[in-house]
């Protein structure tokens, strides 16, 4: 039977009321940041929604005396500049963190010592190793979130509010965990924080779990987001990557999927969004990675085929998104995408699941 004019075109308006709905104007609600970091799609990239700035890798080996590489670092906005934290693994293989500062976000002058930490009462605090920092601004204050040894593979902090000063605050949870992400504002009153429970070696498992605090001392009311899919680049494990940003769809968080091979684990690049006030509902998820190693300085390197993502930096104005990941444990790279572009490729290849979508708690 022939569809009638008049059913064809409510079709065509649906179809098309959908394509509006998933190409809608997303905004990113945070501050202007006009010299974020920017290239343009150059011609002939993938039609995934990211693309690699064409001078990557922005940090090469031996970057600083007595650190042999930098990568899985995490950087964001200060002045008119920027600055970041670095994982510098030292030339006696231990990982600890750097500061460094630049005018564009692209070439990055390091303090040659580690970060001096301090206990609250002004004594030195040196952690044994740290390693995989993220940097986030909540209010007036930056924290320095990292994994460390308390008693095996654990989540260290601290907090700074003039980059001179670095005032360690207690551990916020029992080991073992890693990859844990703050976001940059407290939800209905308290803070809250992404991680990822572990073990203490090379952890063939693990889900990302959301926790809250009113102090950033006590951190309770744990909820599960999401876990490992039967997406083969997401089948091991998962883990938060960079601060989530706030957008008008949700918190847009990229994260890092990982499959295993029997050349060992290699890890991409995804993207979910997550509800606004309840973060641990997962309204989207891409069933697809965004980003996964294809060029040489993330498939070559001291832990090959690693695209590991710790921070981002965005425009409000004009939804442009910079993405800073680790690749192969040896480099960092950069690499673009809009808000818009991301979140419809998102919701375009979504494949939530209904232990994602629930809150969480069991
Ligand atoms: C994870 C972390 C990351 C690292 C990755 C790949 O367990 O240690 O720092 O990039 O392994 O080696």
């Amino acid at each position: 039977m022939e569809m009638s004019d008049a059913a064809a075109l409510f079709m065509n308006k649906k179809k098309k009321d959908q394509e509006d709905q998933i190409m809608s104007n997303v905004k990113i609600i945070g501050p202007d940041v006009p010299n974020v970091p920017w290239q343009d799609r150059p011609e002939g990239a993938s039609n995934l929604p990211i693309w690699r700035y064409q001078e990557n890798p922005i940090i090469g080996r031996n970057p600083l005396n007595g650190v042999a590489r930098i990568f899985n670092s995490a950087v964001m906005p200060y002045g008119d500049g920027f600055i970041g934290v670095f994982r510098g693994e030292q030339t006696n293989g231990i990982p600890y963190i750097y500061l460094g500062r630049s005018k564009d976000a692209i070439h990055w002058d390091f303090e040659e010592d580690k970060i001096p930490f301090q206990d609250e009462d002004g004594k030195a605090f040196m952690p044994g190793y740290a390693y995989d920092p993220r940097l986030v601004k909540v209010e007036d204050t930056y924290y320095i979130i990292w994994c460390q040894d308390f008693y095996g593979a654990s989540i260290g902090m601290a907090k700074t509010t003039d980059f001179q000063t670095f005032t360690r605050i207690e551990n916020p949870f029992l080991p073992f965990n890693r990859n844990a992400v703050l976001f940059p504002r407290k939800v209905n009153g308290n803070f809250l924080m992404l991680s990822r429970p572990s073990d203490s070696g090379h952890t063939p498992f693990g889900d990302i779990f959301l926790s809250e605090s009113p102090d950033m001392i006590f951190w309770g009311r744990h909820r599960h987001v999401m876990g490992k899919t039967d997406e083969w680049w997401q089948n091991l494990k998962i883990g938060g990557g960079a601060a989530p940003i706030e957008t008008s769809e949700g918190w847009l968080l990229f994260y890092h999927g990982v499959t295993g091979t029997c050349n060992g684990y290699v890890y991409s690049i995804g993207g979910a969004i997550l509800d606004l006030d309840q973060p641990s509902v997962v309204k989207y998820r891409c069933g697809t990675f965004l980003l996964t190693p294809e060029e040489w300085y993330e498939e070559r390197g001291f832990v090959s085929n690693v695209t590991f993502p710790c921070a981002t930096i965005h425009d409000a104005a004009t939804g442009k998104i910079a993405i800073y990941y680790g690749c192969a444990d040896t480099y960092v790279g950069l690499a673009f995408t809009t808000v818009d572009e991301v979140v419809s490729y998102i919701k375009e290849h979504n494949s939530v699941s209904t232990v994602d979508t629930e809150i969480g708690k069991r």
